[in-house]
This record gives structure tokens, C-alpha cells and sequence, in this order.
């Protein structure tokens, strides 16, 4: 339990703006870094930027300006982008860093030294105008995907890595480790692309074709192919070969979050690279499916790419990241639609949770002068269980959430917000007040109260904002360490509640 929690986003591609798949990752990753904090576990999130490679040369060739330029100024667009979802990443890696390229550096280097990287020649379709290989399934009719040109066949001298020579290691591996490539499917599909001849991997670029890029320290006139490059991020910015003591606590524990389309590269180059370099696995590899619009991927490309921040205007932060979080069966696709943000928003961040605030706070006012009442009465069975059931689902979240099941685990949190709503209409505090029940009546705003304070707390890693806001009603503060709020009991009466405007206004 006190083991870190390390988790990964991949590194975005600077060539594009962030879109909502980016964003899907990135929220999720936060998520699962929240809740580790949440239960008092320490806890290191990356995410960061790729900005080597062809796709952000030609993008800022497109421009007409030079790729470190682009990419610094489009790297400004995703950490906007993530301080705008409440994104709270405890580092945030450029592979354009000295601290990163001098780490692809070294390794290149003691790889080539070890006899793990040769010198081949490289055959492929090459599209002369475009200045480009592309593989035999990449072709379009045997042209070019990009221009439609036809391509040539063109052998160039280049550098590989024996990945080859990986493959039974790496069959085993994935057999022994049932928890290393998550969901199974994507388990599955890895061991069945390894049943194929695995063959070693291209990691170079001659500069005099792609100059973008971190030059091989053995050969200069070559740069990293910009997937060995990238992967390593999550190295460098572990410790490693700066800080060995915190890579050491760190690297065992790291859980890297990708979406399924980036799979092969995780899951076939990575652990091969690590084992060759020398170092143990990550703990979890998990992918995540993708985001579509009727049946398609969403993506730049496509043309459907839905900027998140437009969502985030009309909905809010926190009730987007709701969605995306409430609405993904993690490991399967999931449908994007506004209809879908509105119906949630609506349905059970309004009237489930803000009405049942407003109505406490509204009540409290009411009947006990503004202030969080003291328990006098007795619990009855049904607060007894209000009280069991909200305690009991502290830990249930936390096992769902370690089963990567978010959407399960913000369901059976709704399910007792809803009971609290329930209880409220069963036990009806003003009918205790008119007979003059007030001890009982008190009890019961302070179990109900209670109950959602310590849900709301469970919601927090969804809701950052929000949750804080909620508590401020209450006359509530979290505690500096976050895990001592999570006990029955938190709300102390004689607290002031806040009234103030709707927690989810309608839309
Ligand atoms: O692949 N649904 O970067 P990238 C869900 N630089 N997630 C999606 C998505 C969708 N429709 N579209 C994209 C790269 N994503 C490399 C990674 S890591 C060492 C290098 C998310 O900018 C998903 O996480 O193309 C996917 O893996 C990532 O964006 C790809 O981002």
C-alpha cells in the first residue's frame, strides 16, 4: 500500500492541437493519480509532449518556421489545455529537454557498445517528393497514401536494434505476467502479433532526409527514429541516470495509460528496449479504447476532432471530466455526444447531487439556525444504514478504482448520493420539525450531511473543483492529509453551511 503509484500518459505529438483523446488520457491519468492520493499512497504523474520526428517537421515546415519553435509554442496549447481541466501532473516531460536527450544518448550509446545495435540496410517505398518511406501496407494502390504519387523502391543504410532476438523472452514474459498487458484483450492481441517472426527495428533516419531529431552519439549523420526516442521519456523522467534512488522506488511501480492505437510500441518495442538496456518491466501496461463518433475514431485527422475546451465552456471542467470518466467502460470504445454530456449533467450532477446539497444547506438554515446540527437522537435502522452503506462504499471505490472499473465505481457512488436523497424523503426533516421531533430531526441532517460529505470526498478525484465548492456549503475543509477525511464523523457541529447559487446550473 505504500508502495509508490507512478502513472503515465503518452507523450502528445506537438504537430496537433490537443483534442479530446488527449484529453480522455490525460483526465484519466489524473483520476487514478487523485485517488492514490486520496488514500494517503505517494504518488508521481507524467505526461508531456513528443516534439521530435516527421510529423512535427513537416508541421512546422507547413508554417514556415523552425520545429523547435513550433513545437514550443504549440507545447504552451497543451499545458493550457491541462491547467484548464485541472490537470495536476507532478512533472511534465519535453523530448527536446537536455535531461531527456541526454539519457536517449547514453543508452544509445552503451546499446551500440553492447552489440545490441548494427549497422543494416533499411528497403522500403520511398515517394520522392514527399521525401518519405511508407511500408507495403501503407501504400494506397501502390502510390503514395499522402500525395497519390507513385513510389520507389529504395534500399539506404541505417541502424537496428536486435528486437528479434527478444521475442521468446518477450512470449514468456507477457505469459508469466497476467497483470502486464491490460485489459486481456489487448494481452491477447500482442501475443497473437508475436506469433509472427518478430523482426529488429529500424532506429535511425539518415539527417540528410529527417534532420528533427536526437543525432545517434556512433553515427552523427543519423538521428532516433522518433518512437526510441520517446519511449525512454518515461525513464528520464523517473531518475534514471539522474536520481537512481528515486528511479529504483519509482520504475517497478509505473502503470503506463495509452490508447489501444499505440499498443505494439508499448507493448513489443518498450519491454524489448528495457531488456536489452537492462531494466526490470513497467508493473502494467493498459490501453484504453477510443473515443468515436458514430463508429469513427475521433482525431484531427478525421475532421470530427471535438475541442475539448469548447465542452468545458458550456459544461464545466469538472462535468466533463465526469462524462468522459462515467461514460468509458475502460478497454472498450465509447460513443461521444453532446447529447450524453447534457443527459449526465442534467440527470445526476443537477438534481442527484446539487439538489441534495441545496436542499441540506436550505434545511440547516431552516431548522438549526445555519449551523451542522449534532446528532442527538438515536440512529433508526434506515440512518444506521445511510451510515453503513456510505462507509462500506470507502472501500468499494477504492478496489474499483484499483480494477480500473471508474465507471462502476462512480455508479455505486451515485447509487448513494440517490440514497441519501431517498432517506430524506422517507425520514421528511420538516414533518420532524412540525411535531416537534427537533433532536430526531437534527440526527437526521447530520447523517444526511454526513453521508455526503464522505461521498462527495469519494467524488472528489472526478470533481476537484466542485467537491471543494460542496464542502465550503458545509462548513467543511480538507484535512492536509486527505486520507483523514475519509472516517464517519468528519462534519463538526456548530460548522456554519454557505448558501450560494446552484453547484450544476441548469444549462
Ligand atoms: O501517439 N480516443 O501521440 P498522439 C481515445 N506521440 N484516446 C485517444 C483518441 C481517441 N479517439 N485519439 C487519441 C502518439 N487518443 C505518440 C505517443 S508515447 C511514448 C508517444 C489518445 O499525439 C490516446 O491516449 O498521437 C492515444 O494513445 C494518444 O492520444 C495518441 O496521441
Amino acid at each position: 500500500m505504500n508502495d509508490p503509484f507512478y502513472v503515465t500518459t503518452p507523450i502528445y505529438y506537438v504537430n496537433d492541437e490537443p483534442h479530446l483523446g488527449h484529453a480522455y488520457t490525460t483526465i484519466l491519468a489524473d483520476v487514478l493519480a487523485r485517488y492514490a492520493r486520496l488514500r494517503g499512497q505517494p504518488t508521481f504523474f507524467l505526461t508531456g509532449t513528443d516534439e521530435h520526428g516527421q510529423k512535427v517537421q513537416d508541421a512546422a515546415q507547413a508554417r514556415g518556421i523552425s520545429p523547435q519553435a513550433h513545437a514550443n509554442e504549440m507545447v504552451l496549447r497543451f499545458q493550457n489545455a491541462w491547467e484548464n481541466l485541472h490537470i495536476a501532473n507532478d512533472d511534465f516531460i519535453r523530448t527536446t529537454q537536455s535531461r531527456h536527450t541526454r539519457v536517449v544518448t547514453t543508452i544509445l550509446q552503451d546499446l551500440w557498445d553492447k552489440g545490441e545495435i548494427y549497422q543494416g540496410s533499411y528497403t522500403g517505398w520511398y515517394c520522392v517528393p514527399d521525401e518519405r518511406f511508407w511500408t507495403e501496407k501503407d501504400l494506397v494502390d501502390g502510390n503514395c497514401p499522402d500525395c497519390g504519387r507513385p513510389v520507389e523502391q529504395l534500399e539506404e543504410t541505417n541502424y537496428f536494434f536486435r528486437m528479434s532476438a527478444y521475442q521468446e523472452w518477450l512470449i514468456s514474459y507477457i505469459t508469466q505476467h497476467p497483470d502486464f498487458i491490460r485489459p486481456e484483450t489487448r494481452r491477447n492481441e500482442v501475443l497473437g502479433f508475436l506469433r509472427q517472426p518478430l523482426s529488429d527495428l529500424c532506429i535511425s533516419r539518415p539527417a540528410s532526409r529527417l534532420s528533427w531529431g536526437i543525432p545517434l552519439p556512433f553515427a552523427p549523420d543519423y538521428v532516433t527514429y522518433v518512437w526510441f526516442d520517446a519511449l525512454i521519456n518515461y525513464v528520464t523522467a523517473a531518475g534514471y541516470l539522474s536520481d537512481q534512488d528515486r528511479f529504483e522506488r519509482l520504475w517497478p511501480q509505473v502503470m503506463h495509460l495509452i490508447g489501444k492505437d499505440i499498443l505494439i510500441t508499448h507493448a513489443v518495442y518498450w519491454p524489448t528496449m528495457l531488456h536489452a538496456i537492462g531494466l526490470p518491466q513497467p508493473k502494467t501496461i493498459f490501453a484504453h479504447g477510443w473515443w468515436v463518433v458514430e463508429g469513427t475514431k475521433m482525431g484531427k485527422s478525421l475532421g470530427n476532432a471535438v475541442r475539448p475546451l469548447d465542452l468545458v465552456e458550456i459544461y464545466g471542467t469538472d462535468a466533463f471530466r465526469y462524462f468522459l470518466m462515467r461514460d468509458m467502460t475502460l478497454g472498450r470504445d465509447a460513443d461521444f455526444s453532446e447529447a450524453a454530456i447534457s443527459q449526465r449533467y442534467h440527470a445526476e450532477l443537477a438534481n442527484d447531487l446539487g439538489n441534495l446539497l441545496h436542499r441540506l444547506v436550505n434545511m440547516t438554515q431552516r431548522y438549526c439556525e445555519g449551523q451542522i446540527p449534532a446528532p442527538e437522537a438515536l440512529p433508526d435502522a434506515t440512518t444506521s444504514d445511510l451510515r453503513t452503506h456510505t462507509e462500506i462504499l470507502i472501500g468499494e471505490t477504492f478496489a474499483r478504482v484499483e480494477a480500473l472499473a471508474l465507471n462502476e465505481a462512480l455508479i455505486a457512488i451515485m447509487e448513494v448520493v440517490g440514497e441519501i436523497n431517498k432517506y430524506l424523503e422517507h425520514t421528511a426533516p420538516w414533518k420532524l420539525v412540525k411535531q416537534g421531533e427537533t433532536a430526531r430531526a437534527a440526527t437526521v441532517l447530520y447523517y444526511a450531511a454526513e453521508a455526503l460529505r464522505l461521498t462527495s470526498l469519494l467524488l472528489h478525484p472526478v470533481l476537484p473543483e466542485k467537491t471543494a465548492e460542496l464542502w465550503e456549503r458545509l462548513g467543511w475543509q480538507l484535512p492536509a492529509r486527505l486520507a483523514d477525511g475519509l472516517h464517519w464523523g468528519g462534519l463538526q457541529p456548530g460548522a456554519k453551511v454557505n448558501s450560494g447559487s446552484p453547484l450544476f446550473p441548469r444549462i
